[in-house]
């Protein structure tokens, strides 16, 4: 039987992920498409075929002919949106961040603890792109040697008009701070933020840089430049004691002219991590028909690890100081 699925949210991600399950998700159903604005829910409906458009999310979760939900609404409703799907029983595949509050995030995880089962997957998509699982496969098979470091680059062309400062760390960044942890398998400890002279911190999309310590004694260096102008870039080493990997991750063609060799980048995420966003909403699918928690998938509690990251970050970066980062204790429903 197809599995019938709800998308929460039709913008730039609630899209793609409907087109994902139309077009590349065989077993599963677009069944409704929820958005606060009709027209924007009709039209992604009318691209992607859906049986039905809806407005109020929470009763599109609710709904008898929903198996599952997709939600790809404002970083704000993810937490509040995620606890009313597992009020209803319904596992859900949440976008990025869990919440910016890691106390929302423990809200989520007393909602699964106290019914004794996980059912929000989160959308940590760079666990299920090939090139971090090369590298991550490296890192496991021994041939690296011991993880002493690892440098990420996250660049976007341009912040969209609602970015505030504070968003590369609590929006943009949370994307490194959860490939680090899963990579190395170890937990940040502390983070210090640092701006380039000359840069208003207030400023949309204003970069930062930020060096982050593990329990393993590793060091992650993070440059968020989400004004990069050129082009979607994503860039990643990890150093070994015996060697490194990076993600070498070629353009389709390569381009000859005026004495120069040109690639193309992407303009943003979405076909950089496209067959990473169709291998997680595939497990999720899995998960929905077994009930058995993807392997790979992040949780709800690597969403409140990195959302605690993200709140040390955020101080480091308003007090120009070194941070260290506490946790609550884990819950044994989560020990994988
Ligand atoms: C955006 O929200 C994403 O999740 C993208 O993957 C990321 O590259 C971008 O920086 C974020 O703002």
């Amino acid at each position: 039987m197809s599995i019938r699925i709800a998308i929460i949210g039709a913008g730039i991600m609630g899209a793609d992920h409907a087109r994902i399950v139309a077009e590349d998700l065989p077993g599963a159903n677009l069944q409704v498409v929820c958005d606060a604005s009709p027209e924007r829910a009709q039209k992604v409906a009318r691209d992607c075929g859906a049986t039905d458009v809806a407005t109020d999310p929470v009763e599109t979760i609710q709904r008898s002919d929903v198996d599952a939900v997709l939600i790809a609404s404002p970083d704000e409703t993810h937490a509040p949106l995620s606890l009313a799907a597992i009020e209803a029983g319904k596992p859900v595949l949440c976008e990025k961040p869990l919440s910016q509050s890691s106390k929302e995030c423990l809200d989520v995880i007393d909602a699964e603890v106290s019914r004794g089962r996980q059912f929000v997957q989160l959308g940590f998509m760079r666990r299920f792109d090939p090139s971090y699982r090369d590298m991550k496969a490296s890192l496991d098979d021994g041939s690296l040697g011991r993880a002493i470091m690892m440098h990420n680059f996250h660049r976007n062309v341009e912040a969209p008009a609602n970015f505030t400062g504070q968003m590369a760390i609590t929006n943009s960044a949370p994307h490194e701070f959860d490939i680090a942890r899963f990579i190395l398998g170890a937990d940040h400890t502390a983070i210090s933020v640092f701006q380039p002279g000359g840069v208003d911190a207030s400023t949309t999309g204003a970069p930062v840089f930020m060096v982050l310590e593990t329990d393993k004694g590793q060091l992650v260096n993070i440059e968020i430049n989400n004004n990069a102008a050129y082009g979607y870039d994503v860039r990643g080493e990890l150093v070994g004691e015996k060697g490194s990997i990076f993600l070498n991750v070629s353009a389709p063609t390569r381009q000859n002219g005026a004495l120069m060799v040109y690639e193309r980048y992407a303009p943003d995420w979405r076909p950089r991590f496209a067959e990473a966003y169709r291998l997680q909403n595939k497990a999720f699918l899995h998960f929905v028909r077994t009930g058995k928690f993807p392997a790979v998938a992040s949780d709800a509690w690597d969403g409140y690890c990195t959302a605690r990251v993200a709140e040390a970050g955020v101080e480091a970066l308003q007090k120009g100081q070194r941070i260290t980062i506490g946790r609550a204790e884990k819950p044994a429903l989560y020990n994988r």
